[in-house]
Parts: C-alpha cells; sequence; structure tokens
C-alpha cells in the first residue's frame, strides 16, 4: 500500500507539471564536460533546471543540497554569496548562475537550438512545480546523516520519470553526490545506455565504490539505506 501511494503520488507530480521533462527536443552545440548543478528534489525553481537539462540532453553532476545540509551548501555560499539555488556551475564557459529563469535561458542559450519553452520559465512553472513538491509530501527537502562515497554515483533517469523521482529524492536527502545521465525520450543518448545496461528502463543506478549496477527504484532506495544512511 505504501510503495502504491508512493508510485501514483510520483505520477501525480509528473502529470502536475504537464509531463515537462520526458522528452528530448532539437539540440544545440554538445558541451565537453557535465555541467555542475547544486540543488535539492523537493525545489520547484530546480526543478525546472532539471527538466531543462532532460529537454536538452545533458549530464550533470549533481550535488545535493537539501535543507540541513551540510556537505554542499557551504560550496554555494562561498561560491555565490548566499544559500539559494538552484546554482549552476558550467566548466565549459566558466559562467556561475543563481536563478532558475537565467539558468534555463542560458542552457538553451548554449546548448539548445531557439528559445526555451514558456513551460520551463517563470511563475506557472514555479507554482506547478511546488504544487508537485506538495504531492511528493516534501519528500527529498530534508537532510538525514549519511556517509559521504569516495566516488560520486551515476544515475540514469529522466526529469519526468516517477520511478527515477523517487530515487533522486534518496539521493537527495542523503546528499549523495552524483553522476545524472539524462535519457529522456527522442535522447540521442540511449543507445549507448542500453549498450551497457542491457535495457532500456530508468532509474538504473551505479555504485563505482561498490560495483552494484541495479535497476528499480525500490531496490536502490533500499540498497542505499543500507550503505549510506548512518
Ligand atoms: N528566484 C530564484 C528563487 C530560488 C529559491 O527561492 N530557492 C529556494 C529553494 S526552492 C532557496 O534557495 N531557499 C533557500 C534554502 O533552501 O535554504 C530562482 O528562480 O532560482
Amino acid at each position: 500500500m505504501q510503495r502504491l501511494l508512493d508510485v501514483s503520488s510520483s505520477i501525480a507530480a509528473t502529470l502536475m507539471r504537464g509531463a515537462q521533462g520526458m522528452r528530448v527536443r532539437r539540440l544545440g552545440p554538445r558541451p565537453a564536460e557535465p555541467v555542475t548543478l547544486y540543488e535539492f528534489e523537493s525545489c520547484p525553481f530546480c526543478r525546472k533546471v532539471r527538466e531543462a537539462l532532460t529537454v536538452l540532453d545533458l549530464e550533470a553532476d549533481v550535488l545535493p543540497c537539501p535543507k540541513g545540509g551540510t556537505r554542499f551548501r557551504p560550496e554555494v555560499v562561498a561560491r555565490g554569496g548566499k544559500a539559494q539555488f538552484p546554482y549552476l556551475v558550467d566548466p565549459n564557459t566558466g559562467k556561475e548562475m543563481y536563478e532558475s529563469d537565467a539558468i534555463v535561458s542560458y542552457l538553451f542559450a548554449e546548448y539548445g537550438e531557439g528559445p526555451p519553452p514558456p513551460a520551463l520559465l517563470g511563475g506557472f512553472a514555479a507554482v506547478t512545480g511546488s504544487l508537485a513538491s506538495a504531492l511528493r509530501l516534501g519528500l527529498g527537502t530534508t537532510a538525514e546523516p549519511s556517509r559521504l562515497p569516495a566516488e560520486p554515483l551515476e544515475l540514469w533517469s529522466f526529469e519526468a520519470s516517477p520511478f527515477s523521482r523517487i530515487v533522486r529524492e534518496k539521493l537527495c536527502t542523503l546528499e549523495l553526490p552524483y553522476r545524472l545521465h539524462n535519457v529522456g525520450k527522442g535522447s540521442p543518448s540511449r543507445a549507448a545506455f542500453v549498450a551497457r545496461s542491457q535495457k532500456m528502463q530508468v532509474p538504473y543506478l551505479v555504485d563505482p565504490n561498490t560495483g552494484a549496477a541495479l535497476f528499480e527504484s525500490a531496490d536502490i532506495v533500499a540498497y542505499l539505506d543500507a550503505t549510506y544512511r548512518l
């Protein structure tokens, strides 16, 4: 029953955002290096940026900054001067910025073709993103004690995937850094993913620290709790 509610509310969160972050659109130049994103899962402004990353088929090094988190929040304050999320660092251009609309517009200017879809910008996206977080009862907001892995984990996901959201919430809560591989519908990255994992299914988590490689959100969440939660 708990699991049914979990999955249903995650599907509802996806629908609340009109399934933004499901499908890849026209792509522009590809970055040499993944961008770095400081964010937390339930933040509606961070959600807009994550949706843009899927639409633009971009990889990101995600550094989760839940409320009460001590691992990466101080880095944002040191870099930008305040604890506000999302915060984007693009090692390809040297750009660093706050403000979700500025970040989304920047990403489309650098790595897209044409302007961002209006659904990824502005107050309506923020309101529907907040309602999506409310449907998830604020999961992915507050830090829980955890062990820091030596190497970042790797997650194959796309923003609108209800099952991937459940895993991202746990990675966020435990402040576990991870390389996010977006494989939205129409993604040119899907072929390489399937070659590696043997099937097109997300979420898929690889932990280079232990050699674990897992499908199935419930199994991944149980693995993360068992391995990293204190
Ligand atoms: N206008 C900003 C608003 C960002 C914002 O208010 N973020 C909240 C989280 S949703 C925040 O950083 N709160 C401070 C905190 O979590 O400590 C944007 O669009 O990026």
